[in-house]
């Protein structure tokens, strides 16, 4: 996109924001000051957030999920080991960035920043956090990836950093509330912009 038009673009969003006044005195030189601001109005520059998961007490389940916003959708990919060959698994955002608790209940519920009811990810309505179960492969591994349109990285009222991915110990039947009856926490990360 040109220079031209991102400026053009950026000075629309300013009218609706408090703030910009900020961003654009320092952008005077135009250049990298000039493509943050972009973002920070638009929230859709790329930002990416991972999470280093890591197994609760008496668990083996380790791994990593990336949150990378493209456009009005996030990009996830989850890379986990530690799982039963060939199980499934409830994975959501949970609201608190915290796995302190040997249980991970330090995380608290279900990351549902509109307060609707637990669901199914994509039919509404359902938990901002809530997303498709995880299946393991005959190794206890899971690499994949999809895409939700219901999260933002780095901006927005359903923003992922500073909250948490849970992994669980049984599938979620996307309908019992609160959770899906997906069972204990097998493995809780923290999810930290980068
Ligand atoms: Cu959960």
């Amino acid at each position: 996109m040109g220079r031209r038009l991102r400026w053009a673009l950026f000075a629309v969003g300013c009218v609706t924001l408090s703030g910009c006044e900020t961003v654009h005195d320092a952008a005077d030189s135009v250049g990298s000051a000039a493509s943050s601001g972009w973002n920070w109005v638009f929230g859709s520059g790329g930002e990416v957030a991972t999470a280093t998961v890591k197994p609760t007490q008496g668990n083996n389940v380790s791994g990593k999920v990336e949150f990378k916003q493209a456009g009005s959708v996030v990009h996830v990919k989850v890379d986990l080991v530690g799982l039963a060959p060939n199980s499934e698994h409830g994975f959501h955002v949970h609201e608190r960035g915290d796995c302190s608790a040997p249980d991970a209940m330090s995380a608290g519920g279900h990351f549902n920043p509109e307060g609707v009811p637990h669901g199914m990810y994509a039919h509404p309505p359902h938990h901002a956090g809530d997303m498709p179960n995880l299946k393991a492969d005959d190794k206890g591994e899971v690499h994949t990836s999809f895409e939700v349109s219901y999260l933002s990285v780095g901006s927005g009222g359903s923003d992922v950093a500073g909250r948490s991915v849970i992994v669980h110990r049984d599938p979620d039947d996307y309908k019992s509330q609160p959770a899906g009856n997906s069972g204990p926490r097998l493995a809780c990360g923290v999810i930290v912009e980068s």
